[in-house]
């Protein structure tokens, strides 16, 4: 039976500290939450920083959730998750122990101060679109699917490689 609610992608990262262990936390407290179920999660991938690239590669992967939060409340929720989880901000873009991003939120646009959905980056960067082309097969931007927008990346694999099957 199909619960209605509506799906979400969030891209989870770390590097820093046990990367491996920090999403695992952050994934048991996503599922712990009564309002999120946690439905899927993808291989986890090695990847080289970008934006700030003096900095250790990252354990990145997508976790797809339903949930019947609004998604400011979703925020909310994967914000006290990063502080629970030693998230500092020192340098923009620099290391962290987590970083929990709302790619996807049902059919939801949204241009708020706190908030962008879809994210305003994710199209184009492959340590997303490599994870999520694993979960849907769906349409998800603007007529694309995950593997057309990977594919149509000018810079190729971006430097990211399969590190585990699942966590
Ligand atoms: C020009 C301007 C070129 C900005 C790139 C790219 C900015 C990525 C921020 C950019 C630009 C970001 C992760 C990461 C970060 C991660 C990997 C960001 C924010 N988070 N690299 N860099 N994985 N591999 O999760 O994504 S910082
Ligand atoms: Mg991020
Ligand atoms: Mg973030």
């Amino acid at each position: 039976m199909w619960s209605g609610l509506p799906i979400a992608y969030l891209s989870l990262g770390s590097n820093l500290g046990d990367r491996e262990d920090y999403l695992r936390q952050a994934i048991a407290k996503l599922s712990a939450h009564c309002e999120i179920k946690v439905l899927n999660t993808s291989a986890v991938y090695q990847t080289e920083a970008v934006g700030y690239e003096e900095q250790a590669d990252f354990l990145n992967l997508v976790v797809e959730i339903e949930s019947s939060l609004k998604p400011i409340e979703l925020l909310d929720f994967t914000q006290e998750i990063e502080n629970q989880l030693d998230r500092t901000r020192e340098i923009r873009w620099g290391p962290r122990t987590i970083d929990i991003d709302i790619i996807l939120f049902g059919q939801e646009e949204i241009n708020s101060p706190r908030l962008t959905i879809p994210h305003p980056r994710f199209h184009k960067r492959a340590f997303v679109l490599v994870p999520l082309a694993e979960l849907t097969k769906e349409v998800i931007y603007q007529g694309w699917t995950a593997a057309e927008l990977l594919a149509g990346l000018e810079a190729g694999d971006q430097g990211v490689e399969e590190y585990k099957n699942s966590l």
